[in-house]
Parts: structure tokens; C-alpha cells; sequence
């Protein structure tokens, strides 16, 4: 697989003119985290709060009357200034303060990309609340662990998706904040319903944001692991530092710049890259609402004049997919700068990207647990198509051995992050035990994915060392699956795995033993198909299904998914002494 990447060495030399870092190599030589920090207000007041840097401080300035969102979809068109993102945001702030709701406190927000998003996420913060989006997707079950194990005090959801919110199996859920409601189910002792419109008309729009330390609470994300429910990545505001300095280094963001990113804030690009790093900038940040559709993505770009583009490895292999034709049909000269993230980045796609868009595509490295950026392509430095570029300065990525020794370069093997960076995780919630797996070798952080660096120091994505699914860019943890499938009266056992697929990535392929008396059929499959989509979300559905009289297991009764993988893909199973049989 290296070889084949790197076959005939081919790069894309640097076009950006003027890039707002131009010297890569001076810049790891001579980087220090406290230069960025001095560009912050909190680092001469030691008030702290990452709604202040993002919005007010840019509405207090001559930036005021300059649109921060644009908010499109195929009914609507919003543009908010600074100022008027400082005065709805104060609102929310104010109004979740009057409940009672207070420092730390975990408030969710589970609602499709709107206006009402984004300045409910800020707003949150900006009242010093910790902020937990919950991707539109999400369907009662998921809905129901992530709020259970947070301990959400309140939500601030709309009238399609309070359906799917199990509000009475929630003890800690006390307030329940509906966006276009006609009517609310009657509040009891534990639960209050509102009205979001009348809640923030009757706020005052000056709310000063509670001030905190670097090291406070600000976001909750749920993400999968190998095993047990998806695990709560929290980040502090501290991760604002790394945030901006990609913004301006990465993303490249100028003044005259309208930005966008495809990504939804349910997922951490939609909230790093879709609200902190734009508006830490100051700049002008498109959100469009609603689903993927090469034209009404292009006319987009076409309409607002897109200069940076931040999008996916399966959205490009799908405007792939619907041709060049569709993409010349639209005037796209104003991109300048375009990323991708989630997923290895085909050389093919950069190759297309090149010669359609006359571009080339940044694939940036990054996890949820990372906060930002740490391995990707700079503006300045040439591309070698299907490397994820090299780390950003300030930062140090090692490639180690299974015993946590440093490898040679051109050796594939444990990508990790010597510790600490700025906007690294500070727990996973309420699992201490967790937080530790990843910091197994002193000093370093253990990412779970295999990569490796050539003789230039550009790192390679080989896979993941374990079992997390890439579906279409959605982190997808195969044991979530699996104890779904379970549920299900005609399953006995699932094991759930990625099987490769040349548009979404992978895509999720379940074995499965039936119950007795349960027959293996194609409404079966279908039944089994709708069942996870109902129960979890349209993303974690296992799109092949294969019957099987059992499964691969350890003598300990664990599922061995690698053995899995391997008859799928045809290939040799591996060790196989620890297994049952
Ligand atoms: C930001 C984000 C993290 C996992 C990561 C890796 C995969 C992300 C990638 C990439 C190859 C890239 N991944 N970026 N693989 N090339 N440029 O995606 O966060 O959802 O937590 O996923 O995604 O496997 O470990 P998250």
C-alpha cells in the first residue's frame, strides 16, 4: 500500500502566493505556544471565556459591522454581524443563566446546522456551561447515552427532534429548550419544557460572559472507541490557542475571506473548524443547512464567492463521482485554499481536485481527542499526494513500536503526540480509566492509528491499529452496533466491522448468528438494516449483512473482529492460538 501511494514521488508545489505562514521550517525552529497566547485578551485581564475571544471582542472592535454567519439552505438565507452574533448569543447565555444552570454545568444542543446552532453552542460557553452538540442523526437510543452519561441538566432541541429525546428515562434533565414549537408536553417536577423563541426575546441582550480559567470546561464530545459506549471528550478552553493559530496557519484565513466547512457541529470539525478557529480569525463563516448535492454545494461556492473550503474525503469522492461536467456548470474561481479532513485522501481525489478545481486539496490529520490540527499540509510546503503533510509547530508526533520506542523513518507503526498540546483532552467523562488507555507510553499520546514517515518527514496514514470505523467521515465504534444488533429478538451475536468501499471509505458490514427458529432472509437483512437506523442513527446502519452459523471468539467469549476482516477481505487470519476452536 506505501508503495503504491508513493509511487513516482509526484508533488504539487506551492501556489499560494502569500500564505500567512510562510516559512515552515523557521517556524518549528523557533515556535513558542506563548507567542499566540499574548494575542488573546484573557493573557493581560486573566479572564478567560472562548465566546468573548470568538465574538465579542471581535463586535467591540471595527470588526462589528462585518458578517460573521452566513446561514443558507434552499428555504433561507441569514447573515448575522459580530455585533448581532454578541447580542443572540448573550441572550441564550442569559436566558439558560436565569434557570438556575451554572459553571460546568453540561447542556446539549440537538439540532440540525441553523442559525440557532451556532449561536446556542456559543452561548452556552459564553454563560460558562459546558457545550454537548448531538449530531441531527442521532435517534433515541443514542440520544438517550450520551445525554444519560453527561448528566445534562438541559437541551436545547427543536420540535421535529423532541420526539426522539427519552426526557422521562433522563433524571438529571431538568430543562428542555424547544426551538419552533406549537405546543410543549406539560412540564412535571423534574422536567420544564420552554419555548427557545420566548426564553431569548424576554433575555436582556447584554450579558457579560462568566469569566474562567484556561483550564474550565467548554465542550463535550461524544466519539467511539474500540469497546463500550461512545466516551466523553472533554476539552477545556485552553484548546482556543491551538484553534486559532490553525485557523490563521492552516486554514490560511484572511480578513476578506469567506469561509466554510462542510462538517456538522455533532462531529468535532463542526465545532473546532465550523465555529471556534473561523471566528477566533474574525472571519466571514458560510454554514450551509441540509443534505450533500454537488450542485447546490457548487452554487454555493458559486453564490458567496467561497474562498477556503474545509471538506471530506467522501464529499470530494462523490462531486468525484457526479462528474466533471456538474462542476464545470459553476463559476468556482473565487476557492483559493481547500482542505479535507476525516479520512485518507485519495492521491486520485487530490489529482482531480487539481485539474476540476485547480486546486490542490490539504488534507489535514487531526482527532477528536486532539482538538485541532496536528499533521497536515501547509499552504507553503509542496504536496505529496496521499501524505498527510507534517506536524504543526509546537507539536511533536512520533512513530512507536508496541513496547513505545521511538521507530526509524519508511517503518510503519503507532502514530502518537508527545504530550501535552494546548487543546488536548482533558478527561473522557466520567472515565478516568479510559483517559489513561491513551497515554499507555510515558510522555506520549496513543492516537490508534498506524502511520509512518518518510525521509522528507511527511507522515503516511497506513489504518488503524484497532477496531473504529470511518463510515462517509463518521467515527463509528463497532460495539455500539454489535449490543444494537443484539437487541434485536432474532440476533444472538454481531460482530461489526469496516469493510474498504471506494466512495464512503468503508462502510459497515455486520456477521451475525441468528436465535433458533429465526431463518436468514433478505426481509431479514432489511428488518435488521431499519432496526439499527431506528435505534442509533442513519449512520451507524450496516449497510451488508451476512448471516453466519458463528462467530470468531476469543476462549474468553470476545468477539475477534480481526478475524473478521480477514474473510471479508480474503486474507490470512493471523495468529489464531487464542481463539475458541
Ligand atoms: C477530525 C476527525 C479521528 C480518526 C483518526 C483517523 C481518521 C482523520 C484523517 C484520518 C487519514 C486523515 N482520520 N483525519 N485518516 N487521514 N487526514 O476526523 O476526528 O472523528 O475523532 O476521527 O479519523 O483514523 O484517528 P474523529
Amino acid at each position: 500500500m506505501v508503495q503504491e501511494l508513493r509511487q513516482g514521488e509526484e508533488i504539487l508545489l506551492p501556489e499560494n502566493p502569500n500564505p500567512n505562514l510562510k516559512d515552515y521550517e523557521e517556524a518549528r525552529r523557533t515556535f513558542k505556544w506563548e507567542d499566540v497566547e499574548k494575542e488573546f485578551t484573557w493573557y493581560h485581564t486573566g479572564k478567560v471565556n472562548m465566546a468573548y475571544e470568538a465574538i465579542d471582542r471581535h463586535a467591540e472592535s471595527w470588526r462589528k459591522n462585518k458578517v460573521a454567519l452566513i446561514y443558507v439552505d434552499r428555504e433561507r438565507e441569514v447573515k448575522y454581524t459580530f455585533a448581532e452574533m454578541k447580542e443572540h448569543t448573550a441572550r441564550v447565555a442569559a436566558a439558560l443563566t436565569s434557570l438556575g444552570l451554572e459553571k460546568g454545568d453540561r447542556v446539549f444542543t440537538f439540532l440540525p446546522r441553523s442559525p440557532e446552532l451556532y449561536v446556542g453552542i456559543l452561548g452556552i460557553i459564553k454563560a460558562g456551561l459546558v457545550a454537548g452538540p448531538l449530531f441531527e442523526a442521532f435517534m433515541e437510543t443514542a440520544v438517550k447515552d450520551r445525554l444519560m452519561d453527561s448528566g445534562a441538566k438541559a437541551l436545547i432541541t427543536n420540535a421535529e427532534l423532541l420526539p426522539r429525546v427519552p426526557y422521562r428515562d433522563l433524571p438529571d434533565l431538568e430543562h428542555v429548550i424547544v426551538v419552533g414549537a406549537k405546543d410543549l408536553p406539560p412540564s412535571d417536577g423534574k422536567t420544564k419544557f420552554y419555548h427557545y423563541e420566548e426564553l431569548v426575546a424576554k433575555a436582556p441582550r447584554d450579558f457579560e460572559p462568566v469569566w474562567l480559567t484556561r483550564e474550565d470546561g467548554m465542550i463535550l464530545h461524544y466519539s467511539s472507541g474500540t469497546t463500550g459506549k461512545p466516551k466523553g471528550i472533554y476539552h477545556v478552553h485552553n484548546a482556543m490557542i491551538q484553534q486559532y493559530i490553525t485557523g490563521k496557519w492552516v486554514l490560511d484565513l484572511k480578513e476578506e475571506d469567506v469561509y466554510w466547512t462542510t462538517a456538522d457541529p455533532g462531529w468535532v470539525t463542526g465545532t473546532s473548524y465550523g465555529i471556534f478557529a473561523p471566528w477566533l480569525n474574525g472571519a466571514t463563516n458560510l454554514v450551509r443547512g441540509g443534505r450533500f448535492s454537488p450542485d447546490d454545494w457548487y452554487s454555493t461556492i458559486e453564490k458567496y464567492r467561497v474562498t477556503v473550503w474545509y471538506s471530506a474525503p467522501t464529499a470530494f469522492r462523490m462531486l468525484m463521482g457526479a462528474g466533471e461536467e456538474v462542476a464545470k456548470k459553476y463559476d468556482l474561481s473565487s476557492l483559493r485554499h481547500v482542505l479535507s479532513v476525516g479520512e485518507p485522501l485519495n492521491p486520485e481525489v487530490v489529482r482531480w481536485g487539481y485539474r476540476v478545481y485547480k486546486q490542490r486539496i490539504h488534507d489535514t490529520w487531526w482527532m477528536t481527542e486532539t482538538g485541532a490540527h496536528i499533521c497536515v499540509n501547509f499552504a507553503c510546503l509542496p504536496i505529496k499526494p496521499g501524505s498527510m503533510g507534517k506536524p504543526i509547530p509546537g507539536v511533536e508526533i512520533g512513530i512507536l513500536d508496541d513496547e513505545g520506542n521511538e521507530l526509524p523513518p519508511n517503518t510503519p507503526g503507532n502514530l502518537c503526540i508527545k504530550t501535552p498540546w494546548p487543546s488536548m483532552f482533558r478527561k473522557v467523562w466520567n472515565n478516568e480509566a479510559k483517559y489513561q488507555e491513551y497515554f499507555r507510553f510515558p510522555g506520549w499520546y496513543i492516537s490508534g492509528d498506524v502511520a509512518m514517515k518518510d525521509e522528507d518527514g511527511y507522515y503516511w496514514f497506513l489504518g488503524r491499529a484497532d477496531d473504529v470505523i470511518k463510515t462517509s467521515g463518521y467515527r463509528v465504534g463497532p460495539f455500539e452496533i454489535e449490543s444494537k444488533l443484539v437487541e434485536h429478538p432474532a440476533v444472538m451475536e454481531a460482530g461489526v466491522i469496516g469493510k474498504p468501499d471506494p466512495e464512503r471509505g468503508e462502510i459497515i458490514k455486520a456477521f451475525v448468528v441468528l436465535r433458533e427458529g429465526y431463518q436468514p432472509s433478505e426481509e431479514l437483512k432489511k428488518e435488521l438494516m431499519e432496526f439499527v437506523k431506528k435505534g442509533l442513527s442513519a449512520h451507524a446502519v450496516p449497510r451488508e449483512i451476512e448471516f453466519r452459523d458463528k462467530l470468531p471468539k476469543t476462549r474468553s467469549g470476545k468477539i475477534v473482529r480481526r478475524v473478521l476482516k480477514a474473510w471479508e477481505l480474503g486474507l490470512p487470519a493471523g495468529d489464531l492460538s487464542t481463539l475458541e476452536d
